[in-house]
């Protein structure tokens, strides 16, 4: 069976594509039939299921969204009566009813097998003893996880988020070779390790399973000097299945998808028009062989590109740059367009900072205000306040020119800012309040 599933990435690409528009095929067909929503909205469109003839015809179809979820909440888009449903998870929307999505038990089946690929591609193995630091319950990572930890012959220790001393002293006492959790949850844990007198250098950790926010190069260089382990990169959305959608390999260029069962399109957010590979734009699914809840070209609102050029770790599977930033969450400050990312690459370039930030935006009158507060090294710290100024300028200096923004930069001493068990909340908008 293990080998059965490593064989599925690398599968020359015309088989793929075959197998993929007969899948495409009876799920339009299956929702089409199924789901009233699908029966209203593609024939509004004018499209029915035969008019998919090649995978191009996709485009034809309309796109879903979160609020088409939320409009059907909890389990108007299910494509399979409940009594078949034998799980179901749910997303915390920051506003109203939580996203519930819902799984077969072959679902459930999909879902492990594309979690022991990406435990594969990262090259955890059979025998590994493996610490799953994600949130158990209705978010998807912990289980997600689990799942394939299990199927792929781990020791899994489920120890979900939080509680970092207990953590540490399992990391450390069971022989713990990869742990998987958000990368900010990391962070906390290697710096709790470290005030512990037990740096994660001296434990037998070597990988680590990170996603579930967005983090950028700078933070993987950033947490592979401090630690000693490698990082990668795993995406996923409760939606499509949870983790488990794509993984970075051991070539660390892009993540490949699992596409023989998410169907991956770039779209330009604007205008929703296809975009060609390699360009930039909002990533689009459609699952191909979910059961309980196969969304048709559902907006991600996650910003990247794709690339159909072989891997150099030999999988043929299509590869997805990390995720740039999401569209909802551009700031706009006094009219220029901001991702916290990039503020994060231009913080960890430099020497002396901490990988914890957060930004502020306030609004002062009719002006907009944006305080980028980072902690920096306590050498730094106590640094005489020149050193200090210089530091600061630096940084101001290279926001103004690489994002066009004067920003105000505070730093804070080492602790200052909040660490998070989950998912970091990285901006504070105090605009909302005015
Ligand atoms: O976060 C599923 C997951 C769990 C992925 C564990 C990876 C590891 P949701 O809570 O539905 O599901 O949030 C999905 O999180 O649309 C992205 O915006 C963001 N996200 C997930 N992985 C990454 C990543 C899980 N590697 C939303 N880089 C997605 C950047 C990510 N953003």
């Amino acid at each position: 069976m293990r080998e059965d599933l490593f064989l599925k990435d690398y599968v020359d690409r015309k088989s793929l594509e075959r197998v993929q528009l007969q899948r495409l095929r009876e799920t339009l067909e299956r929702v089409y039939e199924r789901v009233p929503f699908y029966k209203r909205s593609f024939d509004a469109h004018g499209v029915t299921p035969s008019d998919l003839e090649s995978l191009a015809d996709l485009a034809k179809f309309p796109c879903t969204n979160k609020n088409d979820l939320r409009d059907h909440y909890p389990f108007g888009l299910f494509a399979c009566p409940r009594t078949q449903v034998v799980r179901v998870h749910a997303s915390s929307g920051t506003t109203g009813k939580p996203t519930v999505v819902g799984y077969t038990a072959d679902d459930i089946g999909i879902w492990s097998e594309v979690m022991v690929r990406t435990f594969q591609c990262i090259g955890i193995r059979a025998g590994d003893v493996v610490q799953n630091a994600y949130g158990y319950g209705l978010f998807t990572g912990g289980l997600g996880a689990h799942y394939g930890l299990e199927r792929l012959g781990c020791t899994v220790i489920p120890m979900s988020g939080g509680n970092t001393e207990r953590q540490l002293m399992v990391m450390r006492d069971f022989g713990v070779s990869a742990i998987c959790c958000t990368p900010s949850y990391f962070l906390h844990l290697a710096e709790q390790a470290e005030a512990a007198g037990v740096p994660i250098q001296k434990t037998r950790l070597r990988k680590g399973v990170f996603g579930a926010e967005p983090w950028s190069d700078s933070m993987r260089k950033r947490i592979e000097e401090s630690t000693g382990i490698s990082a990668f990169d795993i995406y996923g959305l409760s939606e499509v299945i949870g983790p488990g959608v794509a993984s970075e390999c051991e070539a660390k260029s892009g993540l490949h998808i699992f596409e023989d069962h998410f169907y991956p399109e770039i779209i330009d957010p604007d205008t929703g028009e296809a975009l060609p590979p390699g360009e930039q734009g909002e990533l689009v699914f459609t699952m191909i062989t979910k059961e309980a809840l196969p969304l048709i070209r559902y907006r991600t609102r996650d910003i990247t590109a794709l690339h159909y050029a072989q891997c150099a770790c030999g999988r043929t599977l299509v590869r997805m740059d990390r995720i740039s930033h999401r569209t909802d969450d551009m700031l706009i400050i006094r009219g220029v367009n901001l991702y916290p990312s990039q503020i994060e690459s231009i913080l960890l370039e430099v020497e002396g900072t901490e990988p914890h930030y957060q930004l502020i935006v306030s609004r002062a009158g009719v002006l907009d205000d944006l305080e980028v507060k980072v902690e920096v090294t306590p050498q730094v710290f106590s640094d005489e306040v020149r050193h200090l100024e210089a530091l600061r300028a630096k940084l101001q200096e290279k926001i103004k020119s690489l994002i066009g923004l004067s920003a105000k930069v505070t730093f804070v001493e080492p602790g200052n800012i909040e660490r998070s068990m989950g998912k970091a909340k990285r901006v504070l908008d105090l605009r909302e309040n005015v």
